[in-house]
């Protein structure tokens, strides 16, 4: 990666930027694989010489036809590839290529581009879409790259370079791709003393006490996310901290904005709401306080002097202890608003999260937001966007998408997905997050009939909203490997392909990364992706089956603790669990809580009966006797064990295929995998014998055929300590 990142910045000067094809060699450059610093941008050189000659004779020689900091990008970036992809080494010259193979441009930059491509097709990609033709210039076949933008021109790069990476053919090409949302953001939940909130990948990448001198990192940063389409980045945690508004640390962020700006990146930061006393000296932080008003339109505007592109605050109001206008009697559209009204001259924007907390213990935790926020639809400024976690609860490995979803239709909605995997097993267990992202994507509200897909709220499409974005919480750290483990590497590259559009398939994107990260080898590749579609119902199986959640332990969510009571109930797994004498689950129907009242009526009826609720949601909207058949014609008490077993069983078939491409890979990259799958079948083992012999207390029924004895009491399994926060949270003791 560094070598290519040098390369575009060397380049930086010229005015224009011919390639040209000078001689051929066949050496592949894969330096830095081995750790996967490299992500999905290895470039490794196809195995097929053909496809290489293919290659070599169809995109060479290539021209960047346009001149900015984001073309010289565009160039480095189509440089380094090619030369890899191709085994042709080029060097750069004046004047260009008198028959380029390759044009890459903009309407504007290139007049190549404008003889071929009319101004009302490209208009309708907007500023990010591109697309990729290959008409006959002079009898020549030519693959041009186009779009509106630079950035576009970048985006469509990354997509060509995408379809070498994984050895297809570019003799029909042609795409036409745009974004379906407008804001493609990683959140960093990442402090100033470079600690991260629920991050395992090592340190926070903002090294604060060196910035405004920036680092190779940030642009490589910049690279792999421009490279999936991401546009936006939250620096900091959303338990924010006030000093990152002041001057000093201002000057640090601009220098972050600079680096990222001709990715196409805008920062956003966290607004701690109590920012105008702790930094500004004020008494209050009332919304609707004429001082606090002001203060929040200097600070805004200060911000914008340094930084003209800023993206606009995320905010964390009255939650978990944070500060919000509820501590006025104010309304989090108050709230909003205040911060919104300073930002719309600039045209930045407000995210304002769903996910809150009242003081008092709620009858029921997951109903909060929607009870707290519908009766604000209609109520928030035009460049407020309200983030909603996909589901009620907090990122568990599976839950119901949010009943905010469709419920707000004057209300421009995102969602907030969790990449890093607090609740799924952190850095250690492999699971691909693609399906649990695009499950909850195609889910159907019904808001408005059939068809009315999460999806479609936050595109925009279903009820019409025009602020439109999809957040991911990052998983991305210092460590080498900057997730923490091979494959959640994957899970950032899933959500930014996901954000960018999402009808893709998880299928389709596990095949991509699989191909661009490791091999093109067809068996390999067909392991490799069957692992990864199958690893998020192991771990739903091995932690939470049935629709259980939050069984987790109690302050680090790591290994089992169903057993947990805290002193506040509602962040207790006893609370979610709800097991007595008579069985298990958490009751939502009329007769309990009545959660299930917050879906349209097709999704209530449906989750409310016993007959058409799925089995994958049953104990999430019902408390269920331990012998009652389910529609397999099982014991609930058996299916649970089974399930139990079964996530167990699918982790060790991991195993198995992952062993089978050994040699496939390089050794490297193989080992790590091979000894977190190790952990992970250990940990499967501890996550089912635990909760089972904790519920067998209160079902006392023996455990069915096929599910293995647990290897310790139940008071060994209770006796495991996890430590709180620490980088990696390991526990003691697990057999
Ligand atoms: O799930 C909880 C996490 C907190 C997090 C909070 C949130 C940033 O355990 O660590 O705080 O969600 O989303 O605000």
């Amino acid at each position: 990666m560094e070598s290519r990142a040098r390369c575009a910045r060397s380049r930086s000067s010229r005015p224009h930027i011919w390639l040209l094809v000078l001689l051929a060699s066949l050496g592949p450059s894969s330096a830095g694989h081995a750790q996967g610093y490299q992500l999905w941008l290895g470039y490794r050189p196809s195995r097929n010489l053909a496809r290489m000659r293919e290659y070599a004779a169809s995109l060479l020689p290539m021209v960047v036809d346009g001149q900015s900091s984001t073309f010289d990008i565009v160039s480095g970036e189509l440089h380094d590839a090619l030369e890899s992809l191709t085994g042709r080494d080029f060097v750069l010259s004046r004047p260009p290529p008198p028959k380029p193979q390759l044009v890459v441009g903009t309407r504007e930059s290139s007049s190549t581009i404008r003889s071929i491509l009319a101004a009302g097709e490209l208009a309708p990609l907007g500023t990010d879409g591109f697309v990729i033709r290959q008409p006959l210039i002079e009898g020549r076949r030519v693959t041009i790259v186009a779009a509106n933008t630079d950035v576009g021109a970048l985006y469509g790069s990354f997509a060509l370079l995408r379809e070498l990476q994984m050895d297809r053919p570019v003799d029909s090409l042609v795409m036409t791709s745009a974004p379906r949302v407008k804001r493609r953001i990683l959140d960093h939940w990442d402090n100033l003393d470079r600690t991260v909130e629920r991050g395992y990948a090592g340190r926070s990448l903002w090294d604060w006490a060196t910035l405004p001198a920036t680092s190779r990192r940030y642009v490589d940063y910049a690279r792999a996310n421009a490279s999936i389409g991401i546009n936006g980045t939250v620096l900091t945690n959303v338990n924010a901290n006030a000093r990152v508004l002041t001057p000093e640390y201002l000057a640090k962020v601009a220098a972050l904005a600079n680096v990222f700006r001709p990715y196409g990146i805008k920062v956003y930061l966290t607004a701690r709401f109590s920012a105008p006393i702790e930094i500004g000296g004020l008494t209050t932080a009332d919304p609707l306080d004429a001082k606090v008003r002001a203060w929040w339109r200097a600070k805004v505007d200060e911000i914008y002097r340094s930084i003209p592109d800023f993206g606009g605050f995320l905010v964390k109001a009255n939650s978990e202890g944070q500060p919000g206008p509820q501590d006025y009697h104010r309304s989090h559209a108050d709230g909003a608003n205040a911060l919104a009204d300073a930002l719309a001259p600039h045209h930045g924007v407000v995210m304002w999260r769903a996910f809150v907390y009242s003081n008092a213990v709620p009858t029921d935790r997951v109903k909060q937001a929607y009870d707290e926020f519908t009766p604000l639809d209609g109520q928030f400024r035009s460049n407020v966007l309200l983030q909603t976690k996909n589901g009620p609860l907090d990122f568990q490995p599976r839950e119901p998408f949010h009943p905010l979803f469709g419920a707000m239709p004057k209300t421009a909605q995102m969602i907030e997905f969790q990449i890093t995997k607090e609740y799924l097993g952190e850095d250690t267990h492999l699971v691909y997050l693609g399906s649990l992202f695009s499950e909850v994507l195609k889910a159907d509200t019904y808001v408005r009939g059939p068809g009315s897909t999460v999806a479609r709220v936050i595109d925009g499409s279903l009820q019409g909203q025009t602020e439109t974005g999809m957040a991911g919480v990052s998983n991305i750290g210092s460590d080498s490997n900057w997730t923490g483990s091979q494959f959640n590497q994957a899970n950032w590259y899933a959500f930014g392909r996901l954000a960018w559009d999402h009808t893709l398939t998880a299928a389709s994107i596990a095949d991509e990364w699989t191909r661009m990260t490791f091999t093109n080898d067809p068996v390999a590749v067909r392991t490799i992706v069957h692992m990864m579609l199958v690893s998020r119902e192991a771990v739903v199986n091995y932690m939470t089956p049935l629709g259980l959640a939050h069984i987790m332990g109690t302050t680090h969510h790591y290994g089992p603790a169903p057993w947990a009571k805290l002193a506040r109930a509602d962040w207790s797994p006893v609370y979610y669990h709800r097991a007595d004498s008579a069985g298990v689950g958490f009751d939502r129907t009329a007769e309990g809580s009545n959660a299930v009242a917050q879906y349209a009526p097709p999704v209530r009826n449906r989750y409310a009966d016993r007959s058409t609720v799925p089995d994958s949601s049953l104990l999430w909207f019902h408390h269920v006797g331990w012998s009652e058949r389910l529609r397999s014609g099982r014991t609930l008490w058996d299916e649970l064990a089974l399930h139990y077993q079964a996530g167990v069983d699918t982790v060790r078939a991991m195993q198995r295929e992952w062993n089978s491409i050994r040699g496939s890979i390089d050794e490297q990259r193989f080992t790590q995998t091979h000894d977190y799958l190790a952990i992970q079948e250990r940990e499967a083992r501890w996550w089912r014998d635990a909760v089972l012999q904790y519920f067998q207390t209160f079902s006392h029924l023996p455990l069915p055929a096929g599910v293995e004895p647990p290897a310790h009491s139940l008071s060994y399994y209770m006796a495991i300590r996890c430590p709180r926060d620490e980088h990696k949270p390991r526990c003691d003791g697990i057999p």
